[in-house]
């Protein structure tokens, strides 16, 4: 029999090889044979297309629509919003051949599609009948990195995807950055079960082509925090530097504000270690593939085809209840091994069914995050099992906001507020706000007044 895989480091003290170990063994993802790159495995695309999911339906909701843009991007492109550009031209890949042919102009391998996409907003927008323009990329995005390769968190590739709008006031550009915060913020403390601290970034760690720049960061157990997703006002920065102007109701001309955000395959990574244990991954219920894993036990030949056929019931109930559910009936593995795979890979409960469980009409549950066991009778399967994993689903955000909250005192917000840290923060539904939006116009009042509740 194969051997199992185990994590043997330990999340507390070598955290970073601890990391790796879960993520490879777990099977979610591999190194590619291809330098900074990595394989996103069944197991965790199963996982992005949960996020996917979530995050379709709620931007379909508010107005918005997909759209595809070139993946080569012309450097001139690049080169029109200079202040933007500078500091990522390291950052690029270029693609300078075609064929056997030496290119004219070197294309970027798309680092972010602002340019490109703005390159055609300034063609489709024409009056103020055309806004708001509301349009959403998912996307791969190359970014020359360096550094030693993490599976999620840093690689030369990585998935995401990126929102681009453009409006006919700065108010409305303002509206659309806070209600896109808002469904990160949600899809980020509801499916992940990750809680975050929302805030707007510093004038020097902002987007340089941005008015400002607003932030989730969520608190890693090593004490880093993690920046989650970003939703960006460029103001009227590209629209000016692309020429992007409407004939207002004025019948006069305008140029446009925009806006941009983004989230990536890193929210996986971040999943991987605010939740996981020495054990292996612990996966939310609503973003794990498979939620419920039924092991079948049994010691004799002729018990097998019973409690089989009973396992099969139980899994056919649970799917066609909305609860997925998997069995694993491989007859070359024993029952314990299959827990400690399992368990590796953070399936949030185990159902066991052995041969004195077919007696009594039952079978045993085992949550993830608890190690608990509960005897779950037959006429209660469905609906216990979805309070487990509701359980499962909110003890481990509890665990983690406890996790955050001990670790921010009310010192350190203090010091935040005082501006002295580069970040601020939303604490609890309350932003932190040190550093101003720098507008100085009279709308600025009212503007300031949408900072001030992000729930
Ligand atoms: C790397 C190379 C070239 C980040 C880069 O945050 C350009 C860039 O513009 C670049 N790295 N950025 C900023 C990305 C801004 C914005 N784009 C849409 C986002 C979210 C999604």
């Amino acid at each position: 029999m194969a051997k199992a895989a185990k994590i043997t480091a330990k999340k507390s003290t070598h955290f970073s090889e601890w990391y790796t170990q879960v993520v490879l063994r777990s099977e979610l993802a591999d190194y590619a044979p291809v330098k900074g790159c990595m394989v996103f495995r069944e197991y965790s695309y199963a996982m992005w297309e949960k996020i996917q999911k979530y995050f379709d339906e709620q931007i379909k909701k508010t107005g918005h629509k997909n759209a595809y843009f070139p993946v080569f991007i012309p450097e001139k492109f690049l080169k029109k919003e200079a202040e933007h550009f500078k500091g990522f031209v390291p950052e690029c890949a270029w693609v300078t051949v075609g064929g056997e042919r030496t290119l004219k102009e070197r294309l970027a391998v798309r680092p972010t599609s602002e340019t490109i996409i703005y390159t055609m907003f300034r063609k489709w927008i024409r009056s103020w009948r055309d806004l708001p323009l509301k349009l959403n990329q998912w996307c791969n995005i190359v970014r020359w990195e360096t550094r030693a390769t993490k599976p999620f968190l840093r690689t030369r590739e990585f998935l995401w995807q990126e929102g681009h709008t453009a409006h006919a006031t700065v108010e409305d550009a303002d509206t659309e950055a806070m209600e896109i915060l808002r469904i990160y913020k949600n899809l980020m403390e509801n499916l992940l079960a990750i809680p975050v601290l929302v805030g707007k970034k510093s004038e020097l760690e902002k987007f340089a082509g941005a008015l400002y720049t607003v932030t989730l960061e969520a608190l890693m157990p090593d004490g880093k925090t993690l920046q989650m997703g970003t939703s960006h006002n460029l103001g009227q920065n590209f629209s000016k530097a692309f020429k992007i102007q409407f004939i207002g109701e004025d019948e006069k001309d305008h140029y446009v504000w925009t806006t941009s955000w983004g989230i990536s395959t890193r929210l996986l990574g971040a999943i991987v270690m605010v939740h996981g244990d020495d054990k292996g991954l612990v996966l939310p219920p609503r973003i794990a593939p498979y939620q419920a894993v039924i092991i079948p036990i049994f010691y004799k030949e002729v018990e097998r085809d019973t409690i089989l056929n009973k396992a099969r019931d139980v899994s056919d109930t649970l799917n066609q209840n909305g609860i997925s559910a998997t069995i694993d009936d491989r007859m070359e593995y024993t029952p314990g091994w299959k827990f400690n795979e399992w368990e590796l890979k953070g399936v949030p409960v185990r159902i066991e069914i052995g041969p004195k469980d077919i007696k009594h009409n039952r079978v045993v549950a085992a949550r993830r995050d608890t190690s608990e066991r509960v005897e779950v009778t037959e006429d209660h399967l469905v609906s216990t099992i979805r309070e487990i994993l509701n359980a499962v689903q909110d003890n481990l955000f509890s665990r983690a906001r406890e996790f955050l909250e001990a670790n921010i005192t009310a010192e350190e917000l203090r010091r935040i507020q005082k501006g002295s840290e580069k970040k601020t923060w939303v604490h609890q539904g309350q932003l932190v706000l040190t550093h101003e939006v720098r507008r100085k116009d009279k709308r600025r009042d009212r503007r300031r007044n949408l900072f001030d509740s992000i729930k």
